[in-house]
């Protein structure tokens, strides 16, 4: 079969305003799946080429693929959607297929607002992908996705069949490696620089409730093994000729071990690449960051969310402040930068919590600040909770990029969560302190590159007009309430003590 797979010309903030692109190895995957089974290929990222649709109906046309798959986050649903209506605009009889973060948690939903789609993937896609390809290719035709597991689907006749969920792969080196060779890496830049991307582990204990990637892998860490990883570093470096590469697990030090030994490796390998991953201020020490150190990382990113205990237990984030305050001193005297992720107004929050997150933000003195708007993610905690107390201020998944306010906030308004987001960037990079030490870094000026970032992305935070409060679409939202809701785990301090059941309030999960 001819495999066309496309992630669709959406924009993002971090795109508009730092023109950065993020490579999208969701697909990459994918391709490697679809090509090991002898499926003819073809990979279109429609955003990093800023394809307008007259130009990805033309490449639909000129492949004329049998099946088109689509991945997409929230905000990029609706461009999502109009992929899937282009491609059966050029030929009715192409097979569309979704995945990613937001249709996995309202697949039934997706199917019901976007007719042009047939399938959608829920969570782990490859497997899913592999037997999808199977089943179509098979020529007997009558119901070929009836026992493919982790698929909701339109069938036939037009209902909307929901299939027992997908196993998670019990060990993630079985899977392919990404496509890499599909990728125009030329698009993929942080300034001058060419940017790879890994992603050696999949999965994360915690239960974070803003976040959808723990859920969307599972609550099982899942790693690679590290001559796994070296391989992919190696592709990258040798084949691809990447310097620098940004590992994308969601907790790359969640075994310290592991990324010792990786760290290690790449120090005796030889291979001289300079990289950033992510971590969290309870799962890294003094010698993991320092052997990380050693092998070329420069950046650390650490979501550290809220300046006050009462938030980040409301989080469920499972760490202390004074554990977030040693972390980046750590991390600061082992000479590495610090990204540090501060997320305003949820709910519960006063304009004091918001301002101490800020002032904390200083304090940390992280080299990098990224703050952003809490935004109830399909699927999340904070999304039930949105739901259970009416919060939601909008469905308009264009907003929510996580830079607008579109959850109601027990005490604050749309205007002052969306100010003090303006504020809190200004306050952390627009100060002498920042100034002072930038300088003495000397020769590769943080402030130089990061403040016209800034004043770009004040100057659109202030353009653009406020997510207006707006009665929601009622039907809407009933089908978005009746989901079948997953197990949600019950964490206290960052430790699964149980399973709750999806018990609902009036369709409702609590
Ligand atoms: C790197 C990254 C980015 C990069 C690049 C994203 C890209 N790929 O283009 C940048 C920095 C640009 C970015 C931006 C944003 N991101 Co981001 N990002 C990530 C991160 C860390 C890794 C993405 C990744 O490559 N994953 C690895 C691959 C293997 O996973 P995957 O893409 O989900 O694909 C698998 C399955 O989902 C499925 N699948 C996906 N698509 C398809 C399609 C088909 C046809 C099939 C069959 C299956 C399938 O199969 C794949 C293989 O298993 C994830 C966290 C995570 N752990 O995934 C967050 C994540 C995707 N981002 C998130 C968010 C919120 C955003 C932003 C909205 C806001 C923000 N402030 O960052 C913007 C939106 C950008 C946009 N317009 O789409 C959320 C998404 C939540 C949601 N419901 O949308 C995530 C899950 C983080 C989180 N903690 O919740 N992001
Ligand atoms: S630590 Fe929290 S935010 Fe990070 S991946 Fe795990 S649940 Fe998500």
């Amino acid at each position: 079969m001819k495999v066309m797979l496309i992630n669709p010309p959406t924009t993002s903030e971090i795109k508009s305003v730092l023109g950065v692109n993020g490579v999208p190895l969701g697909l990459a995957y994918l391709a490697s799946v679809a090509k090991n089974e002898g499926h003819d290929v073809k990979f279109l990222d429609a955003s990093a080429e800023n394809m307008d649709s007259e130009s990805i109906k033309r490449e639909i046309r000129s492949f004329y693929p049998d099946l088109v798959g689509i991945t997409a986050t929230t905000p990029a649903f609706y461009d999502a959607c109009d992929v899937a209506r282009i491609s059966k605009d050029v030929n009715g009889d192409i097979f569309t297929v979704i995945g990613g973060p937001h249709v996995t948690f309202v697949p039934n939903y997706t199917l019901k607002r976007c007719p042009y789609l047939d399938i959608v993937v829920r969570g782990e896609g490859e497997i899913t992908f592999k037997e999808i390809l199977d089943a179509l290719r098979r020529p007997n035709g009558m119901d070929p996705l009836h026992d493919i597991r982790g698929v909701t689907y339109r069938r036939s006749d037009g209902k909307i069949v929901q299939n027992p969920p997908r196993p998670l792969v019990k060990n993630i080196d079985d899977l392919p490696i990404p496509s890499f060779d599909l990728i125009k890496w030329d698009y993929y830049r942080y300034g001058r620089v060419r940017y790879g991307v890994i992603m050696t582990s999949r999965g994360c204990p915690f239960n974070c409730v803003f976040c959808s990637s723990s859920l969307q892998f599972g609550k099982r860490w899942r790693g690679h093994s590290v001559e796994r990883v070296i391989r992919e570093i190696k592709i990258l470096y040798d084949d691809f000729n990447i310097r620098e590469i940004e590992f994308l697990d969601d907790t790359f030090t969640l075994n310290r071990k592991r990324a010792q030994q990786i760290s290690d490796e790449m120090v005796k390998e030889g291979i001289d690449v300079s990289w950033s991953a992510s971590s969290r201020v309870n799962t890294i020490d003094k010698e993991t960051a320092k052997k990380m150190k050693r092998a070329g990382a420069h950046t650390i990113y650490f979501g550290i969310e809220s300046g006050t205990q009462k938030i980040l237990d409301f989080i469920g984030k499972g760490i202390t402040i004074e554990q977030a305050i040693r972390a980046i001193e750590m991390a600061v005297k082992v000479g590495l930068n610090t990204l540090g992720s501060f997320i305003l107004g949820f709910p519960i929050e006063k304009k004091e919590d918001i301002e101490r997150t800020v002032r904390f933000a200083k304090k940390l003195n992280v080299t990098y600040a990224q703050f952003t708007i809490a935004t109830p993610y399909p699927g999340t905690r904070l999304w039930y909770y949105a739901l259970k107390n009416k919060l939601l201020k909008t469905l308009n998944w264009r907003l929510y990029t996580t830079t607008r306010s579109v959850m109601k906030s027990f005490y604050l308004t749309t205007e002052q969560i969306e100010r003090a987001l303006v504020k809190a960037y200004l306050s952390f990079y627009l100060r002498p302190k920042y100034a002072i030490r930038d300088l003495l870094k000397g020769g590769n000026s943080l402030l130089l590159r990061t403040v016209p970032a800034i004043i770009r992305s004040v100057r659109s935070l202030l353009k653009r007009t406020r997510a207006e409060e707006e009665p929601l679409n009622e039907e809407e939202l009933k089908d978005l309430i009746s989901e079948p809701q997953i197990e949600i785990p019950v964490i206290e301090m960052g430790k699964q003590v149980g399973l709750r059941q999806s018990a609902t309030y009036k369709g409702i999960l609590i």
